[in-house]
């Protein structure tokens, strides 16, 4: 593609130079695919979808597709040491590598945000085999993350070229309820927060649709500040948090530490009945943070009329929150590997288009007695 009809299409088509139709999946480096596949689907409910590893060609690497609903995610483990996914576990351990984003065209997409200044990770290069073909594309963003353009209008099969169907006819656990990624949060060094939200901006066309500074987040508590970035329509958005001066130590502090560097935090899956699915979730053995009893004492002179009833809310743990167009239910689990790093956060919205911030104290305090019992204080 030429940069004059580049920059012509950039004048001509600048309102949303980037237009997403959602999450395609989200790609994890681990250290034990086939295990952590077993978890993401004896635990949280997904199915067995697609497989890569030596058998399909793939020499270096195994990875492992598993669906539920709009959900994708994908496990991917080196079965060699000395390569770069290798060495991303090393320094890592378990972590999130690459948010895929659905497009209509990858080649334009990383046109568009790498003509604004983003990195290429990967140039658009066509993926093929007899169920059609699949462009790709990438940028790097904070940390060793990426995000990957997919370009999947032109085909039928599982996945992806290079994947074969893999499924499992006796092991099909049941659904949790788990229907999208609703949101998914970038931690970066102190100081970094507004560089990144420039990136999503002017390289991404993004908006900062709410932010978080150390006023709403009493230093008292575990110390950040965030700014909630999210696409033209909203089907994409990515807080990014940045650690605040406080008392004690900053949970995104304990994070690059212990991620070796800036990473997704954690990604939020939206769910159309969350006390169905946390109690689901929790029977499976997935842990999630507490909040005092006490919490319940006032909630609902907090957060007025809510359809569920109190008593299964409290039982679970489970947090919530209003804002001037709705309410939303929201829980979040443990970090999922023994890193204290990545975690999911499990949310229903009613209406709300917020992301909690009236639980920040009580859910930055579980946070920091998690902290605490670790020493990391
Ligand atoms: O995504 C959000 O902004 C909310 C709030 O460590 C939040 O889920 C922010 C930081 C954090 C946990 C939750
Ligand atoms: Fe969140």
């Amino acid at each position: 593609m030429s940069t004059i009809s580049l920059e012509k299409r950039v004048i001509e088509n600048n309102a949303d130079f980037l237009p997403l139709q959602g999450t395609d999946y989200v790609e994890f480096y681990v250290g034990n695919a086939k295990q952590a596949a077993h978890y993401y689907m004896s635990a949280f409910g997904f199915q067995a979808i697609a497989y890569a590893g030596p058998e399909t060609g793939i020499k270096d690497r195994a990875s492992y597709v598993v669906r539920q609903n709009k959900l994708t995610f994908v496990l991917t483990t080196p079965i060699r040491s000395g390569n770069p996914i290798a060495d991303h576990v090393y320094k890592h351990g378990d972590g999130v590598k690459h948010l895929a984003l659905m497009v209509d065209n990858a080649t334009d997409a990383w046109d568009q945000t790498t003509f604004r200044g983003a990195e290429s990770y990967v140039e658009p290069h066509r993926l093929q085999d007899e169920n059609g073909e699949v462009v790709m594309s990438g940028v790097k963003i904070y940390g060793d993350t990426a995000h990957l353009f997919i370009e999947r209008k032109n085909y039928n099969g599982v996945f992806m070229p290079g994947y074969r169907a893999w499924s499992l006819p006796h092991f099909q656990p049941t659904d949790t309820g788990l229907l999208y990624v609703d949101h998914c949060v970038g931690n970066v060094g102190r100081n970094r927060m507004n560089q990144w939200v420039k990136f999503y901006e002017e390289v991404m066309g993004f908006k900062n649709i709410l932010t978080f500074d150390d006023e709403d987040i009493s230093t008292e508590y575990s110390a950040l500040m965030s700014k909630v970035m999210s696409n033209g329509n909203g089907f994409v958005k990515f807080p990014i948090n940045e650690p605040a001066e406080g008392k004690r130590k900053s949970q995104v502090e304990e994070y690059l530490e212990f991620y070796d560097g800036e990473g997704v935090q954690h990604v939020a899956m939206a769910t159309h009945d969350i006390v169905k699915t946390v109690r689901d979730l929790m029977s499976r053995g997935v842990e999630f943070l507490k909040v005092p009893n006490t919490y319940y004492d006032d909630l609902l002179d907090r957060v007025g009329h809510i359809d569920e009833d109190l008593e299964p809310l409290k039982e679970l743990g489970i947090l919530v929150d209003r804002d001037n167009e709705g309410y939303l239910l929201q829980l979040f689990s443990k970090p999922v590997q023994d890193r204290p790093t990545l975690f999911f956060e499990i949310i229903q919205r009613k209406g709300a288009k917020s992301f909690g911030k009236g639980n920040f104290k009580a859910l930055f305090e579980a946070i920091e007695r998690e902290q605490e019992a670790r020493g990391n204080l």
